[in-house]
């Protein structure tokens, strides 16, 4: 299962060109063979460090890319169909909205931090807009849309309570949908204080004080700032950084990285996505409006910001907030290598906690019924089931049943 982020944000504020500019391959990437899913759908990457340095090895990646040093790990992003573009009316957000952030692991709330859009999402003039309160709006929609969810199931969850199962259990049941899990139902418990309430007793005030921290566990965001490239945009970034303590808060400009991808695809520059330097390959190949473009990107984005901010937002949502860690399986753990000799050719991103059986599950359930125990392949030794996984291991998992 991909992890799996959603794009969300008033109309105009550059969600489609983030995600446009996140899920567009450079050349070296084209050649991966992507499943073309809805218009909606895009893959993007992620990107770490690879063990292949590490461990002196020439890598063959098969689910990953391995760029000077580099692993490109795929991940799934979401944006709203063209077609909801204009759905905005008042503050309501339509179904379509609430759908992505039912669907997703961890949200980017992009908002435009320029000011060029107002409060019904129509472009203006910069340094109109609040983008401040766009985020409050959009944050009350998203509370509303969870309190409500639980509240539907209220009679339900009472029902099955009588079972004797734990309240996480039954209503993890019930909001499996919305990729709202157990260990989500518990913490959230614990952090609003109504671990010791009877579910029977929860008042409305409860109900939205729980859905209110499940919503920052099970829906972890950060706010992409985007637009950064426009004048204004420094002071609401400012403001943005300042008020909101509890989030990330990222400045970008996703025209801008958009403008130094299609610049590789027509071979003009050298661009590792993330990173805050790009290299002219031919000066004469450029135009003047071109040449004119990316040093205004070279100056006042990478040099400011140091990157678009767009790679960056992905990486923090993998990395920081899901806090997940790149597991590197082979079978044959003398040569990091699967059967037909490929070297390094997997890399798993598996959320903290989760132990070696989580990732024979996630490679195959045949593999984890006869699931013996893993051997750590850069220390040869063995390491027990419910080993908890850290960043960069690189494991062979013994099965009775298959060889990982
Ligand atoms: N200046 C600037 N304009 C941008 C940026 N990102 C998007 N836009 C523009 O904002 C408008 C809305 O973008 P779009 O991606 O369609 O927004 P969406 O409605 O949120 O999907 C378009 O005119 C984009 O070209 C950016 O980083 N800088
Ligand atoms: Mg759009």
């Amino acid at each position: 299962m991909h992890v799996r982020l959603g794009i969300i944000g008033k109309t105009n504020t550059g969600k489609t060109t983030f995600f446009n500019a996140a899920t567009m391959q450079s050349a070296e990437v084209s050649t991966y063979p992507f499943t073309t899913k809805q218009p909606n759908y895009g893959v993007a990457h992620v990107i770490t460090h690879c063990v292949c340095k590490e461990l002196g090895v020439k890598d063959n990646p098969r689910n990953s890319l391995c760029i000077e040093g580099y692993r490109h790990i795929p991940i799934e992003l979401i944006d709203l169909p063209g077609l909801i573009k204009g759905a905005w009316a008042g503050k309501g957000l339509g179904n379509q909205f609430l759908n992505i952030a039912s669907q997703a692991d961890a949200l980017i709330h992009i908002v435009d931090a320029s000011g060029s859009v107002d409060e019904e999402g129509r472009l203006t003039e910069p340094g109109t807009g609040n983008p401040l309160a766009d985020v409050y709006d959009i944050n009350e929609e998203l509370v509303l849309w969870l309190t409500k969810l639980i509240e539907r199931q209220e009679d339900k969850i009472s029902r099955n309570l009588k079972s004797g199962k734990p309240l996480p259990e039954v209503m993890a049941d019930l909001l499996q949908g919305a990729r709202i899990n157990q260990e989500h139902i518990q913490t959230a418990l614990k952090q609003s204080g109504l671990e010791r309430k009877d579910f029977e007793n929860w008042t409305p005030m409860d109900d939205r004080k729980f859905a209110e921290v499940l919503l920052d566990v099970a829906k972890p965001m950060i706010i992409v700032a985007n637009k950064m490239d426009l004048e204004p945009a420094q002071e609401n970034y400012e403001i943005l950084r300042d008020q909101l303590v509890n989030k990330i808060v990222v400045p970008a400009s996703a025209e801008a990285e958009l403008t130094l991808k299609r610049a590789v695809q027509k071979g003009l520059i050298k661009y590792v996505p993330g990173e805050e330097v790009f290299q002219i390959i031919d000066e004469s190949q450029l135009t003047e409006k071109q040449q004119w473009a990316l040093d205004f990107i070279d100056k006042k984005i990478l040099g400011e910001y140091m990157g678009t901010g767009v790679q960056f937002a992905l990486n923090v949502c993998v990395f920081k907030l899901l806090r997940m860690n790149a597991v590197y399986p082979v079978s044959d753990p003398t040569k990091f290598s699967d059967k037909s000799g490929n070297v390094l050719p997997d890399v798993y991103l598996m959320p903290s906690g989760a132990t070696v059986r989580d990732l024979a599950r996630a490679i195959h359930s045949e593999l984890e019924k006869g699931l013996l125990y893993a051997v750590d392949a850069r220390l040869g030794i063995r390491l027990p089931n419910d080993y908890q996984l850290k960043d960069r291991d690189v494991l062979t998992i013994v099965s009775a049943t298959r060889k990982g």
